[in-house]
């Protein structure tokens, strides 16, 4: 383990050509350093060095909603993303709020993620501001940290925006390598340091663990990755299931995991065919329900969040209407994509016998970083 410099790297003094491992597998991610805020800096150098919020209103303090992200001068106040609005008021009133402007952080992204690609490398987008790369072919750590660094400072000087980056022999733990040395880190962890790395932190960086999974680890005893590592497997699985097998291979980097690279979904949908006909309202609207809650979970899976809903109906003799709605903001809630749903549904429900209803989900943003890896 070690945040890499351009000198320290140097003076280890070995051409990329003298030490290849084809068997060694080297993952990189990288994560942008306080995305849609670094965004906004760039395009207002006005707004450089200060606390910038992105999110809510605050409306003096009286604002509803949570903050999106806030740069690292607001973070020094202790405002963090997902913190409701007014919070981020009290402690920081003076810094500059400011409301998303998703199309430049998509666009942003975007530019990101080719630059990624251009690369050749097996590549896969996982939110918004990160992805991986495997660069196995490389055939050794030192060659893949020169490339993190050309990519580093290509996305500096060609877009703009500063990012940090992993290197590791699997995907969890390059991710949370490019976490540790926030913003503009470069870490890198050999096979032969994983378990050093890993082993004091506690289990809640595992990506995947949350508050509940790291509550139920904390019962067992469990605090840190050296916790984990030694408990008895069989104990981890009456407990979590069969996650847990996947759970403790983290720990030595033998989890398989790999760099799939995948086509962009455009559209999520489900629907229902009756087995009769029905003009029976509430047997339409508890579809309605159950087709939102599949399709919300076809979107998490996915790791997306819609902002069109489209309701989709077919009368007797194969007459179907069509009809959506774009919300203001991206949305994976199954009680939000209902009520939409539901709106949709009294704007072109006639009455007459329906024989078939279904929800499309479209206009994707990936999801944040706190993708599921583990089902815990
Ligand atoms: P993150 O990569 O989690 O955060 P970040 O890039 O802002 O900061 P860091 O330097 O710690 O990586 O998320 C990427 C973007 O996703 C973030 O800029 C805004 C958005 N986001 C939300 O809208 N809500 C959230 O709760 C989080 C965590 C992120
Ligand atoms: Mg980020």
């Amino acid at each position: 383990m070690a945040e890499i410099s351009g000198t320290e790297y140097r003076s280890m003094n070995l051409s990329p050509e003298e030490k290849i491992n084809e068997n060694e597998r080297i993952i990189l991610h990288l994560d942008m350093d306080s995305f849609y805020a670094s965004v906004e800096m760039r395009d207002d150098p006005g707004l450089k060095g200060k606390p910038v919020v992105i999110g809510a209103d605050p409306k003096n303090g009286a604002g509803r909603g949570v903050v999106s992200t806030c740069s690292y001068e607001a973070r020094a106040f202790g405002i963090r993303s997902a913190m409701p609005i007014s919070q981020a008021y009290v402690l920081c009133p003076h810094a500059i709020y400011l409301p998303p402007h998703f199309p430049r952080y998509t666009q942003a992204s975007s530019d990101v993620m080719g630059l990624l690609k251009s690369h050749g490398f097996p590549f896969q987008q996982v939110s918004i501001d990160e992805a991986f790369l495997d660069v196995s072919s490389l055939g050794n750590y030192l060659a893949a940290t020169r490339l993190a660094e050309q990519i580093r400072d290509d996305i500096c000087t060609q877009i703009g925006l500063t990012c940090s980056i992993g290197i590791a022999p699997t995907k969890v733990v390059a991710k949370i390598a490019s976490d540790v040395n926030k913003p503009r880190g470069l870490t890198v962890v050999e096979p032969e340091n994983l378990f050093s790395f890993l082993a004091p932190m506690p289990v809640r960086k595992i990506p995947g663990v949350g508050r509940k999974a790291e509550l139920e680890l904390f019962e067992l005893g469990i605090r840190t990755i050296k916790d984990l590592a030694g408990y008895d497997i069989q104990v981890l699985i009456a407990r979590f299931g069969r996650s847990a097998i996947a759970l403790q291979a983290i720990t030595d980097g033998s989890d398989e995991d790999f760099v799939v690279e995948r086509d962009c979904v455009k559209s999520v949908s489900r629907e229902t065919t009756f087995p009769e006909d029905t003009p029976d309202e509430q047997v339409i609207t508890a579809t309605v329900d159950a087709l939102a809650q599949d399709v919300c979970r076809n979107l998490a899976d996915e790791s997306l969040r819609c902002k069109t809903i489209t309701l989709k109906v077919r009368y007797v003799g194969f007459i179907t209407r069509t009809k959506s709605r774009t919300l203001t903001h991206y949305t994976d809630d199954a009680s939000a994509v209902r009520s939409v749903a539901y709106a949709l549904l009294r704007d072109i429900f006639d009455g007459c016998p329906i024989r078939l209803i279904g929800i499309r989900l479209s206009s994707f943003e990936k999801h944040d970083a706190r993708q599921k890896i583990l089902d815990l």
